[in-house]
C-alpha cells in the first residue's frame, strides 16, 4: 500500500454530521490534513466535479442542491486514501447504499442519488484537480476552471 492524497467533500446535507464524519475519518487511519467550509455559490463552480453528466435534468437538481448550504472540502492522506474514502462513502446512491453492511456514509446520512451527502476523488489525477481547486498551490491566484465563469462573482 502507498500514501495517497484526497479531496474529500461534504455535501450541504451532511454538514452537521461532521462530528460522526471525522469518527469514521480517524477509525480508517486517515489522517485531516486541510479543511474549509465554504460555500459553491456559483453554476461553475458547483458543477466542476461532474462536467461529464449531460443531463440537464440531474445536472439542474444537483447544482441546487450544491449550492444550498455550506459544503466542507477535505484534504484526507493515508494508505490508498482514494479508495478507502470512497469506501467510506459507499454506493453513490443512498438507497442502494442502505442494501450493504457495514453502513457507510451515504447510507446513515444521504437521502438519494442526488442528496447523497459526500463526495470522494476517483483517481489520482481527480484528486490532484480537485485538491487544487479547493485548496489552490498558488495564493490568490484561485482556481483556473472558473476563468470563463459568466455567473461567478
Ligand atoms: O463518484 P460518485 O459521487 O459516487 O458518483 P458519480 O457518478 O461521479 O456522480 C457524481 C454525482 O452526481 C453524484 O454523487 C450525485 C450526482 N448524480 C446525480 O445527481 N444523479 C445521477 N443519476 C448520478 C449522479
Ligand atoms: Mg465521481
Amino acid at each position: 500500500s502507498k500514501k495517497e492524497r484526497t479531496l474529500a467533500m461534504i455535501k450541504p446535507d451532511a454538514v452537521n454530521k461532521m462530528g460522526d464524519i471525522l469518527q469514521m475519518i480517524n477509525d480508517a487511519n486517515l489522517i485531516l490534513t486541510k479543511a474549509k467550509m465554504t460555500k459553491l455559490t456559483c453554476w461553475r463552480r458547483a458543477c466542476f466535479y461532474w462536467s461529464l453528466h449531460k443531463t440537464m435534468f440531474i445536472f439542474s437538481n444537483l447544482v441546487q442542491f450544491m449550492t444550498s448550504g455550506p459544503v466542507v472540502a477535505m484534504e484526507l492522506m493515508g494508505d490508498e486514501a482514494v479508495s478507502v474514502w470512497r469506501r467510506i462513502l459507499g454506493p453513490t446512491d443512498s438507497g442502494v447504499a442502505r442494501k450493504e453492511a457495514p453502513p457507510s456514509l451515504r447510507a446513515q446520512f444521504g437521502t438519494d442519488g442526488t442528496r447523497n451527502a459526500g463526495h470522494g476523488s476517483d483517481s489520482l489525477a481527480s484528486a490532484a484537480r480537485e485538491l487544487e481547486f479547493f485548496f489552490p498551490s498558488t495564493a490568490g491566484h484561485g482556481p483556473a476552471n472558473t476563468a470563463n465563469c459568466t455567473d461567478c462573482s
